[in-house]
């Protein structure tokens, strides 16, 4: 049983800036977003002033056996806000084997409306790397917890997306990551957590849909990267009121092609 975090930001800074590293706040309109340095941890995704989001966090695996781990267990070698609305964090050193780069920009909208993008990069060294790379979101939409649902689509080879609705709205989220996952996982919390943090090796288990409940959803990617290349995801997360009946779905098939709905929808 998870704790609904209370918002408080006094509260929110001063104790978790002790325990567990810098807080660092992403502002856009009628939009805010809270990231932990420590654990590439976003935890506050709030829209007019309503927090949407319990989680999320990025994860690895260098290779096919072994743990998992977060992105905040590597060195962080780089953390930088340029603009309230942006904000990038760097893990890990080419001589360790791999860089990692989260970049996130923020996008404020309309009342209910919000925009979160994220480029993940890695980077390999001086040997190929055989990396697994894990996105984890839990988001308890209009901050009721128990009462969502979560339909993953896959649409190899060039996207995935995850779509969550409230029982009684308005909230409701679409997440795209561009560049297919190889494996993705609809849950109820925590069991997907808790296979990300079991110390051996997890692919996900494809499972499209959950809820109603207290519903996670995770991808995953698995590549080999030649030495000095970079191999980039692009995600897009939506915050919206119930939708209109073009979804993004609809939207990605009307404009004929995912890559071009990013670059529509990113800000320049
Ligand atoms: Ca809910
Ligand atoms: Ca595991
Ligand atoms: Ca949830």
């Amino acid at each position: 049983m998870k704790t609904i975090l209370i918002v408080s930001l006094a509260i929110t800074l001063g104790l978790m800036a002790q325990a567990q590293g810098a807080i660092y706040t992403l502002t856009a309109g009628n939009s805010a977003a809270q990231f932990n340095s420590n654990g590439d941890t976003a935890f506050v995704w709030s829209v007019d002033g309503n927090n949407q989001l319990y989680d999320e966090q990025f994860f690895y695996r260098v290779g096919d056996t072994g743990p998992e781990h977060s992105f905040g267990s590597l060195i962080l070698s780089g953390y930088v806000q340029p603009t309230a609305d942006t904000l990038t964090a760097t893990y890990g050193s080419l001589l360790g084997g791999f860089v990692a780069t989260v970049s996130y920009n923020l996008d404020g909208g309309a009342p209910g409306n919000s925009a979160l993008y994220e480029d993940v990069s890695i980077t390999a060294g001086i040997n190929p790397v055989s990396f697994h790379l894990f996105e984890y979101t839990d988001l308890d939409l209009n901050g009721t917890m128990n009462d969502d649902r979560v339909s993953i689509v896959r649409m190899p080879p060039a996207a995935a997306l995850a779509i969550q609705n409230d029982a009684t709205g308005p909230e409701y989220s679409e997440s795209i990551g561009v560049l297919a996952p190889n494996h993705v996982e609809a849950a109820l919390f925590d069991s997907t957590l808790l296979k990300l943090n079991d110390g051996v090796a997890t692919t996900l288990n494809d499972v499209l849909t959950a809820g109603p409940g207290d519903v996670t959803w995770a991808f995953q990617w698995d590549m080999t990267i030649a030495p000095f290349q970079t191999v980039t995801i692009q995600k897009a997360k939506l915050l919206a009121p119930i939708p209109e009946p073009m979804t993004m779905v609809g939207l990605l098939m009307a404009i004929g092609g995912i890559s071009s709905y990013v670059r529509k929808y990113r800000k320049a």
